[in-house]
């Protein structure tokens, strides 16, 4: 039985990947961070599963990966814990560089002391890109404009140095941002649909944003795992960029998503310059051949199809909520 570990399970990636491992028939150990209430929702239905395994850690905690990796033993590891939050990391520019680029190099640290055969898989990110036009593919110059797309920048270097330095599989996939129900309710995609479903449901009438002319290449999350996954899999270590190819404005997403619920977003989207970052990062669309002809990846959602998946499915949550609220009420 092939074991995994993945840093990041509690996340929206971490969960899908989870659920693609054990359907696969892996034995998955997850890193969990402590906190005062459990943070587990995204994996919460797997929670019986006899295959996965739960462990505390952290990536600022070099001796809780090291003792990890020698207890698991894995045959793959999947890097996805992040700070992962572009606007946060001007905030916390520290702790977003302990975590997202020194946290990479305690993983590799303890995965090169343990000597053991083990394939690793960093999270990068399109983000490194920056401020270099699109489209950008695999050997596109990197120019990140923020601490995030810094400290993710080093943690893809270092990455390639292990796997040149000391002959590890390790691959760095540059991913391009990719959505689903279970994104966290701060980016950008998640807050419309949220918004769309309050303001459709009467809890609200409005949405705040902030810079309506960034272009980004959504995809959908659960396809873009299955490629993580692909990545790991191919004879030979490399990059790779996950990306649909196409760009679309977050005007352009918010008037998909209000659309698919009958309504006009200009009737309900306010502005507010405290959501717009120091320096912004304009354009991110992915030249993914290499994947298409390497692993046989494609995406095949798109921004319009995600907008919707998105929009139904909080529609159905927070519609659930509001009954189950009216429920309460009428209980003497
Ligand atoms: P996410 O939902 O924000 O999940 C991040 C995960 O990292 C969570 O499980 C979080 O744990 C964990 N984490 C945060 N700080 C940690 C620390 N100090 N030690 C250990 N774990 C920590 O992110 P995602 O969207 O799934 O993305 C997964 C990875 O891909 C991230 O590395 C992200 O930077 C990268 N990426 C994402 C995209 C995208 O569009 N989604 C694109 C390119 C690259 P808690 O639940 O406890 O907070
Ligand atoms: O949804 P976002 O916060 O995602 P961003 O900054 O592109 O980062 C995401 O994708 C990266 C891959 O390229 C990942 F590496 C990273 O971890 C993360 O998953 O913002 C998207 C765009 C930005 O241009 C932002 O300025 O939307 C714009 N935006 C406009 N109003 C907003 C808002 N972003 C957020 N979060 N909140 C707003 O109110």
């Amino acid at each position: 039985m092939k074991r995994a570990f993945i840093t990041g399970i509690t996340g929206q990636d971490g969960s899908y990947l989870a659920e693609l491992l054990l359907s696969k028939g892996y034995q998955v150990h997850g890193l969990v961070r402590r906190a005062s209430t459990l943070n587990r929702s995204r994996i919460d239905h797997l929670h019986q599963n006899p295959d996965l395994h739960l462990h505390y850690g952290d990536l600022t905690d070099g001796v809780s990966l090291v003792n990890l990796i020698h207890a698991i033993e894995p045959h793959e590891v999947y890097n996805l814990g992040a700070q992962s939050h572009v606007k946060v990391s001007f905030e916390m520019p520290e702790y977003t560089a302990s975590t997202d680029a020194v946290g990479t190099l305690r993983l590799l640290e303890a995965i090169r002391a343990s000597g053991l055969d083990c394939r690793f898989y960093q999270a990068s990110t399109s983000e490194m890109f920056g401020a270099t036009p699109p489209p950008q593919a695999e050997d596109t110059a990197f120019y990140p404009r923020s601490p995030y797309g810094a400290a993710k920048l080093y943690s893809h270097w270092v990455t390639v140095n292990y796997r040149e330095a000391y002959d590890l599989f390790a691959v760095s996939g540059i991913l391009f941002n990719h959505e689903s129900p279970r994104r966290g309710e701060s980016f950008v995609t998640r807050k419309i649909t949220l918004g769309v479903a309050s303001i459709k449901l009467g809890i609200t009438d409005t949405l705040t944003l902030g810079n309506l002319d960034a272009v980004r290449d959504w995809g959908y999350a659960p396809e873009y795992v299955e490629g993580m996954w692909r990545m790991l899999q191919h004879d030979e270590p490399g990059d790779y960029v996950l990306a649909t190819g196409i760009g679309t404005t977050v005007r352009e997403f918010c008037e998909a998503a209000f659309a698919h619920a009958g309504l006009d977003w200009q009737d309900h989207v306010r502005l507010d310059a405290k959501y717009e970052r120091p320096t912004e990062v304009d354009a991110l669309i992915g030249d993914a051949t290499k994947a298409r002809e390497v692993i046989g990846w494609e995406a095949t959602t798109d921004a319009k199809g995600l907008a919707q998946i998105m929009v139904d499915a909080d529609l159905e949550q927070l519609g659930r909520l509001v009954e189950n609220k009216r429920g309460e009420r009428q209980i003497p």
